[in-house]
């Protein structure tokens, strides 16, 4: 069952029950091996393959150990796979092999809109179900998107977040992920409507990409500050590169002075709130956003959902959620972590 083309950032809200859910996350287990089993779903054991955009990053790390634990929780079998670098079709590899393994679910994190579609479409044909989360796919080659937040949500926290830290004047910069990236795209799309709408005083000079990679986004904010002396501030919609570039600013003379937000993760941000690098970031729960995902890949598997808006499907602790437009369903909110909450985190 396909589902019409239409903007990411067109997501509606749907119904959901679940809260924040920001705790620390549990213990950790090993790797789930992959033991290849096909099946129809429907109480047997139901293959769940995880592909994140790139191994390696703690963001994926933490959502795959979620869908993990909800594989676990259901009797499934887990596997992750997935590329060194998160380019466009770095991909396709890896679900060509799922596909032929018979997995009964795919969950993926697209580094490219498009790219992965011919892919997926064969392994969709193949009958593996598909399931986006994190970064879509164009609607019509998935069944679902589990999406973390809206894009109007997560846009509108990082603007306000660099508006307050520069005093809502002055030259402001993006680091984001890889160039293609459905998700990062999405936000900054918004992002630049919602400055140019209420932040008149603050002027965007630059989008730059680090590519999801540590040392590429740790050059690249070396480099905007080189090429833009009046900087006041700079967002990071990535994980990867708000890390990269607190660790840069932190022993560099703009420490203090150029402002740093975006989407991070509390681990990896920690230090950088506590010497005074950054003021204040945002994220959701990538524990929680996997482990949603898992159980609605095992809702469509077993026939409970097909992606028809309504549908509705209970998500282990996470409660019930449902179905809105585009065969999406959505987490929650992105929070904020300050000097003031960040330890009571650990992801
Ligand atoms: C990075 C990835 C991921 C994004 C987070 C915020 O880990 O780009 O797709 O959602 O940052």
């Amino acid at each position: 069952m396909k589902v019409r083309n239409r903007r990411l950032s067109a997501l509606a809200a749907v119904t959901l029950v679940a809260s924040l859910a920001l705790t620390a996350c549990g213990g950790s287990d090993s790797d789930g091996g992959s033991d290849g089993a096909s099946g129809g779903g429907g109480g047997g054991n139901t293959t769940v393959t995880f592909l994140p955009k790139n191994l390696g990053n703690p963001y994926f790390d933490t959502s795959s150990k979620g869908g993990k634990a909800a594989v676990e929780e259901f009797g499934g079998t887990f596997d992750e796979v997935g590329p060194d670098t998160a380019s466009p079709d770095a991909q396709v590899q890896f679900i060509n092999t799922a596909a032929q393994q018979g997995v009964n679910a795919l969950v993926v994190s697209a580094n490219d809109p498009e790219a992965i579609c011919d892919a997926l479409n064969e392994a969709s044909d193949a009958g593996t179900k598909i399931v986006t989360f994190d970064s879509d796919t164009n609607p019509d080659c998935r069944d679902l998107f589990i999406n973390q937040a809206t894009a109007d949500g997560i846009a509108k926290v990082q603007v306000d977040m660099i508006a307050e830290q520069i005093g809502d004047a002055g030259e402001v910069a993006i680091l984001s992920a890889a160039a293609n990236a459905t998700n990062q795209n999405a936000w900054i799309d918004t992002m630049k409507k919602e400055l140019e709408a209420s932040h008149p005083n603050i002027k965007l000079v630059d989008t730059v990409y680090g590519d999801d990679d540590d040392q590429t986004s740790f050059d690249k904010t070396a480099a905007l500050l080189q090429s833009h002396p009046n900087l006041k501030g700079i967002i990071s919609p990535t994980t990867v590169g708000i890390a990269a570039a607190a660790r840069y600013l932190s022993t560099s003379e703009y420490k203090g002075k150029v402002a740093l937000t975006g989407l991070g993760t509390p681990n990896q941000m920690r230090e950088y709130v506590k010497d005074g690098t950054v003021t204040e970031f945002a994220l959701w729960n990538p524990e929680d956003l996997g482990y949603l995902a898992a159980y609605a890949a095992k809702a469509l598997v077993d026939g409970d959902i097909s992606g028809k808006e309504g549908d509705s499907f209970t998500a282990g602790k996470l409660g019930d959620f449902t179905v809105g437009a585009d065969a999406t369903v959505l987490l929650g909110e992105p929070y904020r972590f300050n000097k003031d909450n960040i330890d009571d985190f650990d992801f």
